[in-house]
Order: structure tokens, then C-alpha cells, then sequence
């Protein structure tokens, strides 16, 4: 018996990016959206990211989320090899402080996109988002989901600051 199909594929290229990486796995579970997460590096598993990258929409994945830092080349090389939406995540790197994420996955040729968020907590965070966004345009019940999760956004903004301890 076939699998069920998991909507969203989060692909970071190290251990070290879950860190980061795991807020898009929270968000999406908030939305409750299927998901799985994987190390999939472009440099140092390169067969892992071909095999991945080539099968992922026959193995029913509808969007995927690539986080990578340094030279990131994950997103990129992602997209290449799929027609998925791919959302690239620059995790923030100790020597430029994410500079060289954000640029190596946000200079794309024309012609092979990647959708690219901000560096670090806040681009994992969007790039469930953004996921979540691309899924509900086909699908009613997660559209709620995601109405209901801005709204409680919306609704804990306090109108006045305090002092904080
Ligand atoms: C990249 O190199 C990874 O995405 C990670 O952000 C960075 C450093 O990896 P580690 O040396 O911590 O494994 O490929």
C-alpha cells in the first residue's frame, strides 16, 4: 500500500541549520501541514540531494523548504532538479553572519527560482508561511487554519508596551 504523501519537504544542508530550521517544522505543525525534514547537503551528500531533489514530486511533496548557509548551494541546486516551488532559508553563518547565505541563495539565474527569505528564525518562519499560503490556494480547511493563525497573531499585538524585568 502507497504512503501517505507528505505536503512539505524541509531540507537543510547540516545538523548545525536545525536550529534555525526547525521554526518552519513548528510553524507548519501550528497549521497542522504534513512535513518531514531531512539533511540533505549539495556538497557533502550530493547523491542524497539528486535522489531527493529528482523523486520529490513523484514521492508527492508539493513544496519544498531549503535552509543552507555559508556557500548555499541546497536551494539552488534544489531547484534545478525539481518543478516544486522551492523556499530557501539562509541560515545565519558564524564567520558573515549570513551575508554569503542570503546572496549565494538569492542571486539566482533567471529561470531557475528560489523563492528566499530572511536570514535566519524570522525566513524559517516565512518560508512555513509562505508554504502554508501556496497550499491553501487548493485547499479551504488550511486556508482557515492560516486566517485563524494571522488573526491570533493580530490579536496578541498588546496596543501599549510595559517595561519588561
Ligand atoms: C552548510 O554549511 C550548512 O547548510 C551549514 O549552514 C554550514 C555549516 O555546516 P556545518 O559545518 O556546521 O556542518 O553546508
Amino acid at each position: 500500500m502507497a504512503s501517505t504523501p507528505v505536503d512539505v519537504a524541509i531540507i537543510m544542508g547540516s545538523q548545525s541549520d536545525w536550529t534555525t530550521m526547525r521554526h518552519a517544522s513548528e510553524t507548519l505543525t501550528a497549521l497542522a501541514i504534513s512535513h518531514e525534514s531531512r539533511i540533505v547537503s549539495a556538497h557533502r551528500t550530493p547523491q542524497r540531494l539528486y535522489d531527493f531533489a529528482t523523486s520529490a514530486k513523484a514521492n508527492g511533496f508539493k513544496v519544498i523548504i531549503a535552509g543552507a548557509g555559508g556557500a548555499a548551494h541546497l536551494p539552488g541546486m534544489t531547484a534545478a532538479m525539481t518543478p516544486l516551488p522551492v523556499f530557501g532559508v539562509p541560515v545565519e553563518s558564524k564567520a558573515l553572519s549570513g551575508q554569503d547565505s542570503l546572496l549565494s541563495i538569492v542571486q539566482m539565474p533567471g529561470g531557475v527560482p528560489v523563492g528566499t527569505l530572511a536570514i535566519g528564525k524570522a525566513g524559517a518562519i516565512n518560508a512555513a508561511l509562505m508554504a502554508a499560503s501556496v497550499l491553501a490556494l487548493y485547499d479551504e480547511e488550511l486556508a482557515a487554519r492560516l486566517d485563524a493563525w494571522r488573526a491570533s497573531q493580530t490579536n496578541n499585538v498588546a496596543e501599549f508596551p510595559v517595561d519588561e524585568a
